[in-house]
């Protein structure tokens, strides 16, 4: 389908927000960056939430459409006080994104400490329960996301290690049982003086298409009024994802809204999941200045043709891929 001109592709919804903390029934000042998934029928979205000390936890929130979410009456996950988990967590736990593999969800967060910035991996069968797996990066990562299927029996993961010398870029790991990563390469570069040239970063668990996996992540751009962050789509190989197929030159999602614009960070959109629908929709989930949570819906084709049909390079500078 073509998208007639300045027509969004994706569509907010009009109930947005769709959570604020109003809806929190333990105090928090955010409901943002949620990784969401399907389970049992329901979506199940996983939100972090700034408490007032400045730490973040993560919460649970379900929902019948996939729109209006009713929230849990506790945390899910809150830092752990206990042996690696304790030590790598005490600064708060953000940004989750959930995995489904083999009916084993699979969730990725930060875990923020003294030492800085590591990925941390979880597991749950049920959502009631969650079990710690392992600490699986180092200092210095954000934003890992594991793709919900194996590639001749390893898993694959986007990962994003932070650079002084290189804008900040998505990279591409290995495994073969979730702990130990390696065979790392960079698959995509900020374009420089392009609306994602500072850095970029995975958001939404990649969707498998008929064209390939569609990633949806963030950029930033910085302005003389601050950093803005917006949406992108790249599309990667079914088979290799390391290969990018194609990166759409434009963003598909900016701040607009009040909620966007203004906030606890000003000018957010960051996306942490989306769920594709039986019928090549997808509902993206986002948080608006790392305050609230929004929705919105696009149609799978037509992000893909985006990524295929005006590609900017993936790679910048020495890797001319
Ligand atoms: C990034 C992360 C995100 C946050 C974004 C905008 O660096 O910290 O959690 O949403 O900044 O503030």
């Amino acid at each position: 389908m073509t998208v007639a001109r300045n027509a969004p592709i994706i569509e907010r919804c009009p109930a947005n927000p769709i959570l604020t903390k109003d809806d929190i029934p333990y105090p928090v000042e955010t409901v943002h960056n949620a990784g969401v998934t399907r389970y049992d029928g329901r979506t199940i979205m996983l939100f972090r939430s700034h408490l007032r000390n400045g730490r973040s936890i993560i919460g649970i929130a379900e929902s019948e459409d996939g729109f209006k979410f009713i929230v849990g009456p506790k945390p899910f996950l809150i830092p752990s006080t206990e042996g690696a988990f304790g030590e790598y967590e005490a600064y708060g736990v953000e940004d989750p994104r959930i995995s489904c593999i083999d009916g084993e969800y699979l969730i990725t967060y930060s875990a923020y400490s003294r030492h800085g910035v590591r990925i941390a991996l979880a597991k749950t069968r049920d959502f009631r329960s969650i079990e710690r797996v392992a600490l699986i990066t180092q200092a210095d990562m954000r934003n890992v996301v594991i793709f919900p299927e194996k590639f001749n029996g390893r898993y694959a993961r986007l990962d994003r290690p932070h650079s002084e010398i290189s804008p900040w870029s998505v990279w591409l790991s290995w495994s073969p049982d979730l702990v130990h990563w390696g065979d790392s390469e960079v698959v995509m570069k900020p374009v420089p003086y392009h609306w994602d040239e500072s850095k970029i970063g995975p958001g939404a668990t990649p969707i498998r298409t008929e064209r390939g996996w569609l990633s949806i992540y963030h950029g930033v751009f910085e302005t003389m009024d601050g950093a803005v962050y917006r949406l992108g789509v790249a599309l990667h190989d079914l088979a290799n994802p390391a290969k990018i197929l194609g990166v759409s030159d434009e963003w598909v999602l900016a701040p607009e809204d009040p909620w966007e614009i203004t906030g606890y960070v000003h000018n957010v959109v960051f996306t942490c999941g989306a769920v594709a629908d039986d019928d090549d929709g997808v509902k993206i989930y986002w948080g608006g200045a790392d305050t609230v949570m929004c929705a919105g819906t696009a149609r799978l084709d037509d992000l893909v043709d985006l990524c295929l049909s005006n590609s900017r390079p993936p790679c910048c500078g020495g890797n001319s891929r």
